[in-house]
């Protein structure tokens, strides 16, 4: 008989959730029509809560939860947990880093080349029947170019050896430079921008990196410049993104996430130099997987009283 309460607050596939279900007491917080209720009827049995990677966990929900002992996460990304409360009250966060690198760096690559071939604009091109009326426009070769990335942690290193192999010139930025890695560290992210074809964003998302990519970085990447995002939607101001195709003040954007997904914004829908993905970096049937055996992984061992096999860094 199961005997932990979980608390689940997004929705989860069949393989994580039928799992789950047979060895925990699931409560379905995010399907639940009177949350309140659910809360005080069984908040204080719960134990441990499964989120998505986008799922924000405000503290106020933490704070019904008073014998909350872990976090796990089905996601690398832990944007929407508050760790330094997590800390505090020792609950512990996993998370699902490593399995889903190669999957995510494809999707980045993916928009490369659908935003600098044009393949989805060719795409609707064929499909309209235009090639009978006369060949595609002629687009600029990758080779050469050079690929900016905000972000080189294992995803971000990815990127740049796919991006590499394509014989693209890698350079980066982010905190510190990487050791061990030979490509070009940039300090500032708008000089990165200025000296980038394509700029992409591959690093965490949070309070930290909010708006990080705003009008000035835009400016800065210019006319020659494409952005693309896999990371999280928070990292980029949005409006200014917008405003910035918009005005052509950049030349193009691939974006996987978005501010607030699902929702798009309604001027993206129309633009022809604009590639669109419905947050797939991490979607296929052998990653999922994956991250449903490592998010199951990290609370078996929670409460079989082992170390997390994906414990957050800030936690270790
Ligand atoms: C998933 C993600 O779509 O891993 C992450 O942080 O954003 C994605 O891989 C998401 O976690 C599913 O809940």
């Amino acid at each position: 008989m199961p005997t932990q309460d979980i608390l689940v607050t997004a929705p989860l596939p069949p393989f994580l959730y039928e799992p789950l279900k047979a060895g925990y007491r699931c409560h379905d917080h995010h399907l639940a029509s009177h949350k309140p209720g659910l809360l005080a009827a069984e908040g204080a049995r719960v134990r441990g809560l499964v989120q998505g990677g986008g799922t924000v966990t405000p503290t106020e929900l933490l704070d019904q939860l008073p014998g909350l002992e872990i976090i796990s996460v089905f996601g690398v990304g832990y944007d929407g947990v508050p760790v330094e409360y997590c800390r505090q009250r020792g609950i512990r966060v996993g998370h699902t880093p490593d399995v889903l690198t190669d999957d995510v760096a494809d999707v980045a690559v993916g928009l490369v080349l659908m935003t600098g071939r044009g393949f989805a604009k060719a795409d609707r091109f064929v499909r309209a029947g235009a090639w009978e009326r006369g060949g595609f426009e002629l687009t600029t070769r990758l080779g050469g170019r050079k690929a900016g990335i905000l972000g080189l942690g294992r995803i971000g290193k990815a990127i740049a050896e796919r991006l590499a192999a394509m014989g693209m010139r890698i350079a980066y930025t982010g905190r510190r430079p990487q050791p061990g890695v030979t490509w070009r560290y940039v300090a500032d992210l708008e000089s990165l921008a200025a000296d980038s074809d394509f700029l992409i964003v591959a690093c965490p998302g949070g309070a930290a990196t909010r708006h990080l990519v705003n009008a000035g970085v835009l400016a800065a990447l210019g006319a020659k410049g494409t952005i693309v995002n896999i990371a999280r939607g928070s990292i980029i101001d949005e409006a200014a993104l917008v405003r910035a195709l918009e005005s052509g003040t950049i030349k193009a954007a691939g974006l996987d996430v978005f501010e607030n997904e699902p929702h798009v914004p309604r001027a993206l829908l129309s633009m022809d130099n604009v590639v669109l993905l419905p947050h797939v970096g991490s979607g296929t049937h052998e990653t999922r997987k994956a991250m449903g055996d490592l998010c199951l992984a990290n609370l078996d061992a929670h409460f079989a009283g082992r170390p997390l096999p994906a414990l957050i860094p800030e936690l270790r």
